[in-house]
């Protein structure tokens, strides 16, 4: 059974992302208490699935530079040696395969997939009806944050390769990136989903001279950092509509002018296809998705606003709930709030030993 995220870049057997019950603010999957977790590579895009882990009962790391890296906070053994080594060593070619938790998970996932109900128009919206159609073997690139997160819900095919830029989680390099993977494969589409403030950092890039016609952006404008205006965020939570000012830099760059990146693309030889709605988007996306090499690159701009986005994420965070998962999280709420953020501290501490 191998967990992965949209950044891991694998696509093999047994491959299993489990973002949407992961995700779920009322209830606890079983899935994730697993009895030993191997942790491979670094970082991870997956921010609903990566905290689920630390329900492991214990960690192997498997790296070849030997460094104690604990993410998840069990960790009991590393492994310095390349992975290929590991898993030579630690499989048995001749022993049966129990697939019983692999399809545990499978289940688990789809009966979240099932139940998810009408989205607003929103980047999950967009991800929900462009992932899986993304044309086989494309190569896509995910702006982080918001981005990163609303498409982590949902899968492509298996023969498209995924990439963000989760080393830092830096907005600024996402642009520039696509359009050296486009200029490295030119045979083959490369699409980019990002915000309007990830654009607005790299946009220079599209103005490269060797941009090619399998490049496709989708730029999801809502006029602001909306990460910071969703339900979930510390300065939404604390700041409310002053977070507009004071973090989500709400305005910038045209203040989701309809003509500003339309000018920009069409001058520098994109089509350039715009949705404000979701009518309007499905059509586009059905240009956006044509599976042939088209005579430019394009440019599909998304109107969204940002309360739609947060609550799109509230309705997918919130599709199952159990009476342990309510119970817990009412429990887990009244006590943070009797005590503090400090009391929460000391009780942790209180806990471990
Ligand atoms: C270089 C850099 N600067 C600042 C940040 C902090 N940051 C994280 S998300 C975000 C807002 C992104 O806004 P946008 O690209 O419009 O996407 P949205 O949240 O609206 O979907 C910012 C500024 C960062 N990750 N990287």
């Amino acid at each position: 059974m191998i967990f992965t995220d949209h950044s891991s870049g694998y696509r093999g057997k047994y491959a299993v992302h489990a973002t949407l019950p992961a995700s779920q603010e009322f209830s606890e999957s079983d899935i994730f208490s697993v009895d030993l977790l191997i942790h491979i590579g670094e970082e991870s895009g997956d921010y609903m699935q990566m905290p689920k882990f630390r329900n492991a009962k214990e960690v192997w790391r498997v790296s070849e530079d030997g460094e104690l890296r604990d993410t998840f906070h069990k960790l009991t053994k590393v492994f310095q040696i390349p992975e290929q080594i590991f898993f030579e060593a630690y499989t048995d070619e001749d022993s049966p395969v129990y697939d019983d938790y692999y399809r545990q998970c499978q289940a688990d996932i789809q009966d979240v997939k099932d139940s998810i109900p009408d989205l607003p128009f929103s980047n999950i919206w967009l991800a929900q009806n462009i992932a899986h159609r993304i044309p086989e073997g494309s190569y896509v690139h995910l702006g982080v944050s918001n981005t990163m997160r609303a498409w982590t819900f949902f899968d492509f095919q298996e023969s498209v390769h995924s990439i963000a830029n989760v080393g830092c989680r830096g907005i600024d390099g996402a642009l520039p990136t696509v359009v050296g993977m486009s200029q490295v494969h030119p045979d083959r589409l490369h699409f980019c989903a990002l915000g309007d403030l990830t654009f607005f950092y790299g946009f220079n890039a599209l103005g490269n001279r060797h941009v090619g016609r399998n490049l496709r952006i989708l730029l999801v404008n809502n006029g602001r950092g909306t990460e910071f205006r969703l339900y979930i965020h510390r300065a939404q939570i604390i700041m409310g509509d002053e977070a507009d000012l004071y973090s989500a830099a709400a305005g910038h760059s045209g203040n989701k002018s309809p003509d500003l990146v339309r000018h920009y693309a069409e001058d520098l030889g994109f089509e350039y296809l715009t949705a404000s709605d979701k009518d309007s988007a499905k059509e586009a996306i059905k240009r956006f998705l044509t599976p042939e090499l088209t005579d430019r690159p394009m440019l599909f701009e998304a109107f969204t606003d940002s309360i739609d986005e947060s609550e799109a994420l509230r309705l997918i965070c919130n599709v199952r709930k159990t009476y342990k998962g309510v119970a817990k999280a009412g429990i887990k709420r009244a006590v943070k709030k009797f005590v503090g953020a400090q009391g929460v501290a000391a009780i942790k501490k209180f806990m471990k030993k």
